[in-house]
C-alpha cells in the first residue's frame, strides 16, 4: 500500500468534513487529532481484517498474552511510525500549518499499567506484530488508568486518570462477542450415570464486553489484537424484578457493583494486598479471555486434542493464574472432558513469567475469599493441590516439611505462584541473575521437582518506540552513519562500534544529546520555572518509588555533595542536574515521604545562591510513558541502584542505554547483562553483590548503626533529616531516620553509600573528558540491540510458545 501526499491530505480534509462538518480553518486542535487518528485507523483496520482472515484460515499456532496491565502510552505516533506514515504526515500537516507534535500531545496516554511489568507487555505486543507473529493481548479496559500524580507542597497527591473522557479512537467495542462471567453462589454436585457433574447456582452474573485495539507491526501487513474486557451488568440480571417492585436503589447498586470490576487499575506495584475486588478483576478477565479463545478455537477446529498445538496462553506474573483452574473448568464442565485429559491440555498450553523474588509481592489469597467468590474454581484448585501433594509424597515420602512448603494450599492460603508453577509447562525469570535466584533460592523446591520447566528470558524493549520514535535526531544520525538496517535488525547497531572513537561522529552525537537536553530543559523551565544548565550532567532516576530501588541512596549522595560544596565553595565538581520521576503507591507511606524529601531538598539546593548553580534537583511530576520518551534521550547518567538481588530485571536501564546514557548501577537484574555487553569500561558498577546481600539476609552480620557511627558523612546526612536542616516537613523525615536505623536498613542504603559516592566521583571525573564520555555513550548504543524486545520475543516464540510467523498479504 503506497499512499500519496495528495491522497493523504485529501482524506484528512474529508475526515474533518465528515466527522465534524468543519473546514480546516474551523477545526479545533482536538478535531484535527481525531480526524488524523481515524484516518490512520482506517488504514490499519484494512490490514486488521486481512490479518484476522489469514489467522482464521491458517492452521498456525497463536499465543495469547494475559496481563492485568498494558502500559501502551500514546498510540498515534507509534501507529504512524509502524504504518510508515510519519514523514508523509509531517509534510502534509506542515503544509497545513499544523504542528504534528502538538496534535500528538492531545492524545491521552493509555496508562493501564504501574511500571515495568505493564510496559513490558506493551513492548512485547509491538515486537510480536513486527515479527509477523500471531500473538494477541488480553487484559482489562480500566475506565481509570494509573492515577495522575500532582505535587502539592512537595507531596504526592493522586487524581483520577480519566483517559477515556474524550473517547478512544483506537478501540472497537464488540458487544456481539460478549461473554458471561459468574461470581459467588454455590456448586451443585450430581452423579449422572456414574459421572459427577457440577452445576453453578445462585451466582451473580457479569457481562464481559470486549474492546479490541489493533496492534500494527512495523512496515508489514500484520495487525494483531489487544482485547480489553469491560464489565457490564447483564441486562437480564439488571434486576428488573426488584426494579418493578420499586426497589430502584437495589438495581442501581447492582449495576455499580458490576461496573466496579473494570473501573480502576490497582496502583500497587511489587506489593501484594488482599483485596477482593482485585481477585474479581483477575477472574473476570481470565474467564472472559479463555471463553472467547475456546469459542474461536471451536469455530476453527473439531477436536480439543490439538488445543495446545494451536494455542499458547502466557500469564504475565501470577495475576492471571486463575487461567489454570478456569481452563480446567471450561474443558471439564462445559466441554465434558475428564480430569486427566483436561489437565494435560491445560499444562501444555499455559506458561508463566515470574517478575519478582520479593516475598511481599507474592500473591496469596485467603481460602475463604477464594471459595466464596469462586466456589467451582476453588474446588478445582483444591483437587490440583490434592493430586500435586500426592505426587510429592511419592517422590519424597515422609518429607512433610517439604510438602507443606510446596503445597498450593497451605496455612489458610492459596499460593498463586505455586499454582502457576504446577499448572504450567514453562516458568521463566526475566534476567539471568533473577532466574538463577529463582532456581537456587525462592523456587528451589520447585526447581528440584520440575527442573525442565525453568528457563530464562531476559527482558527487552521495543527499539521502535524507545529509539526510532522517542529520539528522531539520534535515529537519523545512526542511519546516516551505518545505514537503516538496524531498524529491522536492531543488533546491527553494533556497527556503530567502529565510530566509538571517531571524533566527527562524536561531535554529531554530542550535538544530538545537547539538543535533546535542551528540549527537556525547556519543558522544565516552562513547567517549573527552573533554569537548568544543559552542559551539566543530566543524572536521572525515573521509575516507581520503592525502598528497594533506593531513591534514598541517590538523595544521600546529593546531600553529601551539597554538604561538600557548602563547606568548600571552590570544590571542583562537574555541575549536575539530578532529575527524578516516579509515582508512589498511594498507601505506601515511606515512598510518598521519599517524594517529599526529594522536593524539600530540591527547594533548599535550587535556592541556595552560594553554590553557584553547581547542583540542581528536579522532581518531574506525573512520570508516564510520554514523559519517559522525553527523558531518556536527554539523559547522560542512568541511575540503576537497586539493592542487588531485588530488581528482577529492570527495563528503564535498557531505554537509557539505547539512548546513549551511561549506567551507574549495582550488579542486579539486567544491569549485569548490560555490563557483560559494554564491558567494565563503559559502565559504573558499585556496591554489594547479590550473593553478599543474600548472605547478610541468611546469616546476619550487618548493623546500620555501625555505619552511622563510623562514617561521619552518613551521620551528618541522617542528622540533617531530623535537626531542622530541611525546612517545613513537620519532623516527618524522622521516620526515614528511624526506618533506616531502627529497622536495620533492610535494603543496605547505608552499607552501599560509600562505594556509591566513590563511584559517583569517578563518574564526575570521566565526564570532564568529553571524548572519553562520548566513547562510552557510543558503546552503550552499539550494544543495545541485544536488548530489543524483538530478540526477547523471538526467544519466547521459539523456546516457549513454539509459534511461527504468518506472513500477511497486502489486502
Ligand atoms: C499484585 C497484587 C495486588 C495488587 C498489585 C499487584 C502488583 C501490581 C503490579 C504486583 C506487581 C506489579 C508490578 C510489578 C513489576 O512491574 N515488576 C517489574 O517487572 C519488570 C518487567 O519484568 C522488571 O523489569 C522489574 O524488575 C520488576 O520489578
Amino acid at each position: 500500500m503506497t499512499i500519496s501526499k495528495e491522497n493523504f491530505k485529501k482524506t484528512f480534509l474529508e475526515k474533518l468534513a465528515t466527522m465534524y462538518g468543519k473546514s480546516i480553518e474551523e477545526a479545533s486542535d482536538i478535531d484535527k487529532y481525531m480526524a488524523l487518528a481515524s484516518l490512520v485507523r482506517d488504514y490499519i483496520n484494512k490490514k486488521w481484517v486481512q490479518t484476522n482472515k489469514q489467522y482464521m484460515e491458517s492452521g498456525e499456532k497463536e499465543v495469547y498474552y494475559f496481563s492485568l496491565e498494558f502500559l501502551l502510552g500514546k498510540l498515534l505516533g507509534s501507529n504512524l511510525l509502524n504504518m510508515q506514515l510519519t514523514e508523509l504526515c509531517k509534510e502534509v500537516l506542515a503544509e497545513l500549518n499544523i504542528d504534528i507534535n502538538e496534535i500528538e500531545n492531545l492524545e491521552s496516554d493509555a496508562g493501564l499499567g504501574n511500571g515495568g511489568l505493564g510496559r513490558l507487555a506493551a513492548c512485547f505486543l509491538d515486537s510480536l506484530a513486527s515479527l509477523h507473529l500471531p500473538g494477541h493481548g488480553c487484559g482489562i479496559r480500566y475506565k481509570y488508568g494509573l492515577f495522575e500524580q500532582k505535587i502539592v507542597d512537595g507531596y504526592q497527591v493522586e487524581l483520577p486518570d480519566n483517559w477515556l473522557r474524550d473517547g478512544n479512537v483506537w478501540e472497537i467495542r464488540k458487544p456481539d462477542k460478549a461473554v458471561e462471567v459468574k461470581f459467588g453462589g454455590n456448586v451443585k454436585v450430581d452423579n449422572v450415570d456414574g459421572r459427577l457433574t457440577f452445576t453453578h447456582e445462585n451466582y451473580e452474573s457479569v457481562l464481559a464486553v470486549p474492546y479490541d485495539i489493533p496492534i500494527a507491526g512495523y512496515n508489514n501487513n500484520t495487525v494483531n489484537t489487544l482485547r480489553l474486557w469491560s464489565a457490564e451488568a447483564a441486562k437480564k440480571d439488571f434486576d428488573f424484578s426488584s426494579f418493578s417492585r420499586g426497589d430502584y436503589m437495589k438495581a442501581v447498586e447492582y449495576k455499580y457493583s458490576v461496573e466496579a470490576i473494570s473501573q480502576v487499575l490497582y496502583p500497587d506495584d511489587s506489593y501484594y494486598e488482599n483485596r477482593v475486588l482485585r481477585l474479581k478483576q483477575q477472574y473476570f478477565f481470565v474467564s472472559a479471555g479463555l471463553q472467547s479463545i475456546v469459542r474461536r478455537y471451536k469455530k476453527k477446529y473439531k477436536s480439543f486434542s490439538h488445543f495446545s498445538d494451536k494455542i499458547a496462553i502466557h500469564i504475565n506474573d501470577t495475576h492471571p493464574t486463575l487461567a489454570i483452574p478456569e481452563l480446567m473448568r471450561i474443558l471439564m464442565d462445559e466441554e465434558g472432558m475428564g480430569w486427566d485429559d483436561a489437565w494435560k491440555i491445560t499444562t501444555n498450553a499455559i506458561s508463566y513469567t515470574n517478575h519478582t523474588i520479593m516475598s511481599e509481592a507474592l500473591e496469596k489469597w485467603p481460602i475463604e475469599t477464594l471459595r466464596s467468590l469462586l466456589p467451582r474454581i476453588y474446588m478445582i484448585i483444591h483437587e490440583i493441590n490434592e493430586r500435586f501433594c500426592r505426587e510429592l509424597w511419592n517422590k519424597y515420602p515422609g518429607d512433610w516439611d517439604r510438602i507443606s512448603r510446596m503445597a498450593v494450599i497451605a496455612d489458610g492460603y492459596v499460593k498463586m505462584a505455586h499454582l502457576a508453577v504446577v499448572g504450567s509447562y514453562s516458568v521463566n525469570g526475566v534476567a539471568k541473575i533473577h532466574t538463577r535466584i529463582l532456581k537456587q533460592e525462592v523456587m528451589k523446591d520447585f526447581h528440584d521437582f520440575y527442573p525442565y520447566k525453568f528457563n530464562n528470558k531476559t527482558n527487552g524493549i521495543t527499539h521502535r518506540r524507545w529509539l526510532l520514535k522517542a529520539n528522531p535526531l539520534l535515529s537519523s544520525l545512526i542511519t546516516d552513519t551505518i545505514g537503516p538496517s538496524w531498524i529491522n535488525h536492531p543488533w546491527d547497531l553494533i556497527n556503530l562500534i567502529k565510530y566509538a572513537d571517531n571524533s566527527s561522529f562524536q561531535d554529531e552525537l554530542a550535538k544530538v544529546k545537547l539538543q535533546n537536553k535542551s528540549s527537556l530543559a525547556k519543558l522544565i523551565k516552562d513547567k517549573y520555572n527552573l533554569d537548568i544548565d544543559i552542559h551539566s550532567i543530566f543524572d536521572v532516576q525515573v521509575k516507581r518509588i520503592h525502598a528497594y530501588k533506593r531513591q534514598l541512596l541517590n538523595v544521600f549522595h546529593i546531600m553529601d555533595l551539597y554538604n561538600r560544596v557548602r563547606e568548600n565553595p571552590y570544590l571542583d565538581i562537574t555541575p549536575r542536574t539530578f532529575i527524578f520521576g516516579g509515582k508512589a503507591a498511594p498507601g505506601y507511606y515511606l515512598a510518598k515521604l521519599t517524594i517529599k524529601l526529594i522536593n524539600t531538598l530540591a527547594s533548599v539546593i535550587n535556592n541556595d545562591k552560594t553554590i553557584q548553580d553547581k547542583i540542581k534537583v528536579v522532581f518531574l511530576e506525573n512520570y508516564s510513558v510520554s514523559l519517559a520518551e522525553m527523558v531518556f534521550p536527554a539523559s547522560d547518567v542512568s541511575e540503576q541502584i537497586s539493592t542487588a538481588s531485588k530488581e528482577a530485571s529492570g527495563t528503564g536501564n535498557m531505554k537509557f542505554m539505547m539512548n546513549g546514557a551511561v549506567t551507574i548501577g549495582t550488579l542486579d537484574g539486567a544491569n549485569i547483562e548490560i555490563k557483560d555487553e559494554v564491558g567494565n569500561d563503559n559502565i559504573f558498577i558499585f556496591g554489594l553483590t547479590a550473593d553478599e546481600v543474600l548472605n547478610f539476609y541468611h546469616y546476619g552480620g550487618y548493623n546500620a548503626w555501625d555505619i552511622y557511627n563510623s562514617d561521619s558523612r552518613v551521620k551528618t546526612i541522617l542528622n540533617q533529616l531530623i535537626n531542622g536542616f530541611l525546612p517545613n516537613a513537620n519532623d516527618e523525615f524522622k521516620n526515614i531516620f528511624n526506618y533506616l536505623l531502627y529497622n536495620n536498613d533492610e535494603f543496605f542504603v547505608l552499607k552501599d553509600f560509600s562505594a556509591y559516592v566513590d563511584t559517583q566521583n569517578r563518574l564526575d571525573h570521566r565526564f570532564r573528558n568529553k571524548s572519553k564520555w562520548l566513547t562510552m555513550g557510543v558503546h552503550n548504543i552499539a550494544h543495545s540491540g541485544k536488548f530489543s524486545s524483538d530478540g526477547t520475543i523471538n526467544e519466547y516464540a521459539v523456546g516457549i510458545w513454539k509459534i511461527k510467523p504468518v506472513f500477511i498479504s497486502e489486502e
